[in-house]
């Protein structure tokens, strides 16, 4: 019970260390080890103080959150902080890495606070559906102050130790050896006999909630915008304000009971789900930890377009040297320019300086020669979606790369294979799938060929997390996971308008779910051509079975591009994105349902709910499967990071388990008989829901 706590006597100062690896989360075993050994230390006459300190990379990032899914065994976190409060002995907490949640918490009931300079500390629990329950909520008002204590515990983004000293829940820096520097400052609390501090004491200056009406509306404006939909930003709100209404014993035991009913709430759990899914996202069962990847020093990217250009800045921004190729000196000045004002947009939103900006256009070269790659790691191709021209880059890139250098096509949809084909080395061809804007989304599809060799996926998984991006592994077929699992939603939501829906009753009932804009809104952001185009590409391969798109094509021809035009599902005033409701698009939508003998109706928002949602997820059991996805989960991943589909809903194959997948199966085919082959139930989905199975376990 104690060896994942050590105990160790420096002079008069007792050091227990928590060795827990990972992250020294506080599981049962710690949380007994800590009130063990500090029970040793109040006992051991030769001890005056007491530090605690992490082993490893870290203090303790939180409580484990594998054991929510189990009862909760004592001693709970809340009293083993409340213990350290009775102690009559100092006890200094030496933070250093990340010391989040409930390892924050810990931090509160020990009497004084030290970290190393580049230690982050924070209370993340609202991203997990809860707040912090072990007391957070209570102490950290105390030592930090109302706003600041709001501040961390409803945004749940963590502080750096210098922000938090001026926070005032750090005591002091220490530069250099972390755990001497922590005895040392025992040492000195002893020597000047300074008083224990008690954060669940009463603190000066924090009172009625009335006195604070202002500070606490900001936060909950800012959780309703920020986190739209999610409630436990609003439960850590109220939990803060019982610690202002009554004694810190009685919140404290109102906090206990509302974490649990937090913590078995359908948004935390699909809030957890989504956590360990995004770290399983990184895992390759056939590419262990013994495949390096390939070294990657130095970038290029072949083509300054929209997408070229974001794929160059999340580069440099991630300190790479990136070699941009275009065609023609006028195409490349064009696209650095662009680059340039890409930087001058962050510098106005305040996000970067003009110092940041020149450092990172001092990374960004052009040339409009190939012969300029011979040195380069890895070069990632942006041009324009049609195959023949791919395949003639890869052709260029094969004679003009170095051995060894990643090959990646920023492909959205195509055949990945055949691009390797076109060189000598299809081993080091891998696609690599960035979404608009490139420097801003967090999602990086990286797409696996054939015949791309494990160290060379195992690169473009190192360069998401280099780049800060969260990398999901697919298999190619046509749109790979994102766009194919997509693209039947955006197909019903058009189909509904067809049959009589407005466009604003369906973006309104999927932003009711929880998107941060409807599908409709979505695709005139990013304009209607864009799958316009792609249909084309595709027409000699449509099956004439298959219902077709002939609303959405409708509008194209008729110049509804989207915002860019003005106009495309709704219309939009000059220089305003904001869609406003266009009568024509109805005439226009009236017109082709009697072209194509569509009969118009009303139509119910649980229907555009479920055609939406389902065939997207009847989709998604499709490319599962195939073993296109390796999980489920790994979809769902996808939908959180690359298409704002809300987190405290776990992603659309959570959603369905959620839901049941009999329920789904029945309305898949209920579509199917009514809507024909498009609508074909997913083997897995028909299987899964006849046995009562689940996609994600
Ligand atoms: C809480 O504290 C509640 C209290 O207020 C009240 C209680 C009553 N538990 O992310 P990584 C695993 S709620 C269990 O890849 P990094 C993770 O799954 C908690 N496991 O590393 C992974 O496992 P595997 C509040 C955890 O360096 C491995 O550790 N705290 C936990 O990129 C490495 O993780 C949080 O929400 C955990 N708490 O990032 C912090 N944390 O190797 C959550 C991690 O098998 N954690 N694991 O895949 C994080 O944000 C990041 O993990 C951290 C490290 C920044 C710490």
């Amino acid at each position: 019970m104690t060896n994942v706590v050590g105990y160790e006597v420096e002079g008069r100062v007792a050091v227990l260390t928590i060795d827990n690896p990972p992250v020294n989360a506080l599981g049962i075993a710690v949380r007994e080890g800590i009130v063990a050994r500090v029970d040793q230390a109040a006992a051991d006459d030769n001890v005056d103080a007491v530090v605690l300190i992490g082993a490893g990379r870290t203090f303790p990032a939180g409580a484990d959150i594998r054991e929510f899914d189990r009862p909760t065994k004592e001693p709970h976190l809340l009293a083993v902080v409340d213990h350290l409060d009775s102690i009559e002995k100092p006890v200094v907490a030496a933070i250093h890495g990340t010391a989040l949640g409930g390892g924050l918490e810990l931090t509160l009931g020990c009497h004084f606070r030290v970290a190393a300079p580049s230690a982050r500390m924070g209370t993340p629990e609202v991203n997990l559906g809860i707040f912090p329950g072990a007391a957070g909520t209570q102490r950290l008002p105390r030592v930090a102050g109302l706003d600041h204590a709001l501040e961390l515990i409803v945004l749940g983004k963590p502080i750096g130790a210098a922000t938090a000293k001026d926070y005032g829940i750090v005591d002091e820096i220490v530069d250099g050896d972390l755990r001497a520097g922590a005895v040392a400052f025992a040492e000195k609390v002893l020597a000047e006999n300074r008083p224990r501090n008690i954060s669940s004491e009463p603190r000066e200056g924090i009172g009625a909630p009335e006195a604070f009406a202002e500070t606490i509306e900001k936060y909950r404006d800012l959780a309703n915008r920020r986190m739209r939909g999610q409630d436990s930003p609003h439960i850590a709100i109220e939990s803060v304000l019982d610690g202002l209404r009554m004694p810190y014993d009685e919140a404290v035991a109102a906090d206990r009971k509302r974490f649990e009913v937090c913590k078995n709430s359908d948004q935390s759990k699909a809030l957890r789900y989504a956590f360990f899914a995004e770290r399983e996202a990184g895992k390759i069962p056939d590419i262990g930890k013994d495949v390096t990847p390939r070294v990657v020093e130095t970038a290029a990217v072949i083509g300054a377009g929209t997408m070229g250009r974001g794929i160059v800045v999340s580069l440099a921004d991630a300190g790479l040297p990136v070699k941009v190729i275009e065609a023609t000196k006028d195409l490349l000045d064009a696209g650095l320019a662009e680059i340039g004002k890409l930087y001058d947009g962050m510098i106005k939103r305040g996000r970067l300086d003009e110092a940041g900006k020149a450092e990172r256009m001092a990374r960004i070269t052009g040339d409009t020669d190939y012969g300029a790659l011979s040195d380069t790691d890895m070069v990632i191709e942006a041009a324009f979606e049609d195959l023949d021209v791919k395949k003639e880059i890869f052709a260029k890139l094969d004679s003009a790369a170095k051995p060894g250098a990643i090959l990646a096509t920023n492909t959205s949809y195509m055949d990945i294979d055949a691009i390797a084909a076109a060189t000598s080395r299809p081993a080091d061809v891998i696609g690599l799938h960035y979404f608009v804007p490139a420097h801003a989304m967090r999602l990086l599809e990286v797409v696996r060929g054939e015949k791309s060799a494990p160290d060379a996926i195992a690169t473009g998984m190192a360069l998401a997390k280099k780049t800060g991006k969260t990398a999901v592994l697919a298999r190619v077929c046509h749109g790979f996971i994102a766009n194919r699992s997509r693209l039947p939603l955006v197909r019903e939501a058009t189909f509904l308008v067809e049959e009589g829906a407005s466009p604003e009753q369906v973006d309104r009932v999927l932003t009711e779910w929880g998107m941060p804009m409807g599908p409709l809104a979505v695709s005139d952001l990013s304009g209607l051509d864009v799958s316009w185009r792609m249909r084309r590409s595709l027409a000699d391969r449509h099956d004439p079975d298959e219902r077709y798109m002939h609303l959405a094509d409708r509008m194209c021809e008729l110049g509804r591009f989207g915002q860019k035009a003005g106009r495309g599902w709704y219309v939009y005033e000059e220089g305003n994105r904001r869609p406003v409701p266009d009568p024509e698009t109805e005439a226009i939508a009236i017109e082709v349902a009697k072209e194509q003998g569509t009969e118009r109706r009303d139509i119910s928002d649980d229907e555009i709910r479920e055609r939406c949602l389902y065939a997207a997820i009847n989709e998604g059991a499709k490319i599962l499967d195939e073993g296109i996805a390796l999980r489920a989960s790994d979809i769902d991943v996808m939908w959180l990071s690359g298409f704002g589909y809300p987190r405290w809903r776990g992603g659309i194959m959570f959603s369905a388990d959620e839901i049941g997948l009999k329920h789904i199966h029945d309305r898949v085919q209920a579509f199917h008989a009514q809507h024909g082959k498009l609508w074909a139930p997913s083997p897995l989905l028909a299987r899964l829901a006849e046995e009562g199975g689940r996609f994600t376990g």
